[in-house]
């Protein structure tokens, strides 16, 4: 496991951490280092902006950004750095995440964040796809990552 954090992972509020709790859980079952930080895009918008622009500095390869409601965090974070951006939209609010969702996905051009799904299970491909993009450098994590998917192939006989 290199000693450095390749993933971000950034979270909108302490209030998120249950339901971000899996993407870690996957990135630790493959091996890959990473850091868990609380920033929001609207209450401390400072704080997003100098994490964006320090992200490549601190070595890291891949920001995941989960957030709810009004989920600005992935979007603001991508607007800072060229390092790429996963945003996991929450079920947070009382539109249940639809919300987040399209805040997530309809970014202008420009300025991409790929945008999971809603609920565990795009919480948990974050960390996968994060693992796809690494593994482009990374053999270690490469292999991590395809021995997983070998492993569902015998899941499913
Ligand atoms: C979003 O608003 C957070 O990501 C969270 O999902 C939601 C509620 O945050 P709190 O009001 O609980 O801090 O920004």
């Amino acid at each position: 496991m290199e000693n450095t954090p390749l993933v971000a992972v950034v979270m909108g509020s302490r209030s998120d951490a249950e339901l971000v709790r899996p993407a870690m859980e996957v990135l630790t079952k493959l091996g890959i280092n990473y850091s868990l930080s609380m920033i929001s895009a609207h209450r401390t918008p400072e704080k997003a902006r100098q994490f964006g622009r320090n992200a490549r500095s601190q070595k890291v390869e891949v920001i995941i950004a989960a957030a709810g409601g009004a989920a600005h965090l992935p979007g603001v974070l991508a607007s800072w750095t060229t390092i790429p951006v996963i945003g996991v939209p929450l079920a947070t609010s009382e539109l249940n995440g639809v919300d987040a969702l399209y805040s997530i996905a309809q970014m202008p051009a420009g300025i991409p964040v790929a945008c999971m799904a809603i609920g565990t299970a795009g919480v948990k491909n974050a960390a996968y796809l994060a693992a796809e993009i690494l593994g482009i450098k990374h053999d270690n994590i490469r292999i991590a990552y395809e021995k997983y998917r070998s492993d569902l192939q015998g899941d499913n006989k």
